[in-house]
Formats: structure tokens, C-alpha cells, sequence
């Protein structure tokens, strides 16, 4: 009976080593072990042993119970193992592989300036007005107090489409169309910022620039009005100790006119290389909207009076930042962007 039991397990283990699957496991478990199993038949068996003989046999047919039953526990976990590990190496989707890094966006410096600006004026009352960049003739000049023949004209080099159409050289249509469509109702008090071009292309000067212009347009404006307006834009925009000065200029469309200069924002006024040495910096032009281009969008010039200001954002966001190159603000060059 013992060599029948030894037997058994040798056979078992053997038959266990050569399982490929859980479900030959269980098998193997069912014939062995099972309610109809060898090794319960041989138990079953154990009746016919003499009194003597049966403890002996008894704890040999537990230790081969136990024996084939651990074994059969070790190899089920072996084989789960290797199911697992072959899954997982079967898979496309390596979840310990590191991630992507994705690079974070940030807004231009232009984008910056120009919604810096835009808040500024927002604050003061003024709505944001758009327009087309490819314009007529008649909002871009016409309108503007620039007949055809007037020399002021090559003041802005243009780019031209067909002889009634262009890219706008300033903002300045946006506005004109905004007071034809609100004429004769006031006030208007608007900013048009946007995309301007000029055949112009050297370190200075880009074919394709940024301008924010001002209008407002109502009974009894002044030019204290104007220069109300850009003292708070420039200490917004510069800080609070900067100051401004007003010099007589000529603009086409306005009259008087003026160029705005500030308080020079790296010296503070005493003179240094940015301002050569005058203590101050250019930032704008402005003036009295001219009598003419007031008549000329629907508004009766005797009742109503107006200013108006353009600035050009690369300048602006030069002076802000300390860039000395407007030609940064063009090319993309990460290793500038990113500083902002
Ligand atoms: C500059 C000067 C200026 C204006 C723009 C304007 C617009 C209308 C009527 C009258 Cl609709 N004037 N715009 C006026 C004065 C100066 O821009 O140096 N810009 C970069």
C-alpha cells in the first residue's frame, strides 16, 4: 500500500510539471484529489489494513495528500505568474514608460502689450472697435483728409491692390466707419488696435506692424481731455512716477496736432543712451480730429469736437521690456520668447 501511495505522488508531481494550463492543473487536482480521486480510492482502501498497520499508512497517505496539494498550490501560482508577464509584455501600452512632456504656450509680447493697452482704455471707458486690413482707398485716405494728390501720402508708403483698394496703413478706417455708422449719435469713444502695413522693411521698420488709435468724439472735448487721457495711459502703462510732454506735430487728420514723449523709462529723465541723452521718449502721435474728416463721417463739426491718438505696439512693447531689436518681435526665436 505505501509503494502504491509513493507512486501515486511521483506520478502526480510528474504529471504536474508538464501542465501548461490552469485549467491541466485542475484537472490533475480533480483526479488526485477529488471525491473520485486516486488518492481517495486508496483511503477508501485502507479498511482492509490490519489495526497495526493503518496509523503508519494513515500519515504516509497525509503526507502525499499534503505533498501533491502543495505542489499543485506552487505550481497554480507559478503559472498565474507567467500569465500575468506575458500579458503585460504583450502589451502595446507601456504605463512605465515616462510621459510626453508637453511644452507650455505663452502669449507674445505683442499680445501681452496689446491686451495691456486695451484694459487701460477699457478702464477709461473706451470700447474696442475691428476693421478689415484690406481696405478702400476712400477709409484709408479719402476720409482722412488725404485726397489723392496730397503729398502727405508717401508719409506711408502703401501697399496696393488695385487702385480703390490697399492694406490699411494704420487703424484710422476702423474709426472712420465707426463714426459713419454711429452719426449723427455721441459720443463715440472708441480704440481700434490691429494689424497695419507699409512698404517699409529695415532694423527699424516691418512691413507688417501693430497700431492701437483712439477717438472720442462728443460735445465740448478739448484737448485737456487728450491729454488727460494719455497722462493716465502713460503711468499705466510706465508707471506711476512717469510724466508726458505734448510737442507740436502735423497730421493730415488732425488739427492742432502733437507728438507724445515720456518721462525716458530707464533713466527717469536724467539722460541715458535709450533717450540720447534728452530725458525723453517718443510714444505717440494725437491732435484735435481735423473739422473736415469730423464732416466728412456724418458729424456736424460746429457742435462737435474730438481727439484722436495712434500708437505703434512694437515701440510701445520695446520700451516696456528694454528690447533693443524690433526685429525680436518677428522671428520666433524661442530663446527670446520664452523670457516673456
Ligand atoms: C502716430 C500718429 C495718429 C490719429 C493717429 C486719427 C483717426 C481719426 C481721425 C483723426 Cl478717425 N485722427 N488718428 C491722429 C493723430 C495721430 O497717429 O504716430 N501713430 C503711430
Amino acid at each position: 500500500m505505501e509503494q502504491k501511495l509513493l507512486r501515486i505522488q511521483a506520478r502526480a508531481l510528474e504529471e504536474m510539471a508538464g501542465a501548461k494550463s490552469l485549467e491541466e492543473l485542475n484537472e490533475i487536482r480533480v483526479r488526485y484529489l477529488g471525491k473520485k480521486g486516486e488518492l481517495t480510492g486508496v483511503l477508501r482502501g485502507m479498511g482492509a489494513l490490519s489495526p497495526e498497520e493503518r496509523p503508519r499508512i494513515g500519515q504516509i497517505a497525509n503526507q502525499v495528500r499534503d505533498k501533491i496539494e502543495e505542489k499543485l498550490n506552487d505550481s497554480t501560482a507559478r503559472l498565474k505568474d507567467r500569465i500575468k508577464r506575458e500579458k503585460l509584455a504583450a502589451e502595446s501600452l507601456d504605463i512605465t514608460l515616462p510621459g510626453t512632456v508637453f511644452n507650455l504656450g505663452r502669449l507674445h509680447p505683442l499680445t501681452v502689450v496689446t491686451r495691456r493697452i486695451e484694459d487701460i482704455f477699457l478702464g477709461l471707458g473706451f470700447s474696442i472697435a475691428e476693421g478689415p486690413e484690406v481696405e478702400l482707398d476712400y477709409y484709408n485716405f479719402e476720409a482722412l483728409n488725404l485726397p489723392k494728390d496730397h503729398p502727405a501720402r508717401d508719409m506711408q508708403d502703401t501697399f496696393f491692390i488695385t487702385q480703390e483698394v490697399l492694406l490699411r496703413t494704420h487703424t484710422s478706417p476702423v474709426q472712420v466707419r465707426t463714426m459713419e455708422r454711429t452719426a449723427p449719435a455721441l459720443p463715440v469713444k472708441i480704440i481700434a488696435p490691429g494689424k497695419v502695413y507699409r512698404r517699409d522693411d529695415d532694423a527699424t521698420h516691418s512691413p507688417m506692424f501693430h497700431q492701437v488709435e483712439g477717438l472720442a468724439v462728443d460735445r465740448r472735448i478739448t484737448m485737456a481731455d487728450l491729454r488727460g487721457v494719455l497722462q493716465v495711459f502713460a503711468e499705466q502703462m510706465f508707471g506711476p512716477e512717469t510724466r508726458t510732454r505734448f510737442r507740436p506735430s502735423y497730421f493730415p487728420f488732425t488739427e492742432p496736432s502733437a507728438e507724445v514723449d515720456i518721462s525716458c523709462v530707464m533713466c527717469g529723465g536724467r539722460g541715458c543712451r535709450t533717450c540720447s541723452h534728452t530725458g525723453w521718449l517718443e510714444i505717440l502721435g494725437c491732435g484735435m480730429v481735423h473739422p473736415r474728416v469730423l464732416e466728412m463721417s456724418g458729424y456736424n463739426s460746429g457742435e462737435v469736437t474730438g481727439f484722436a491718438f495712434g500708437m505703434g505696439v512694437e515701440r510701445i512693447t520695446m520700451l516696456k521690456y528694454g528690447i533693443d531689436d524690433l526685429r525680436l518681435l518677428f522671428e520666433n526665436d524661442m530663446r527670446f520668447l520664452q523670457q516673456f
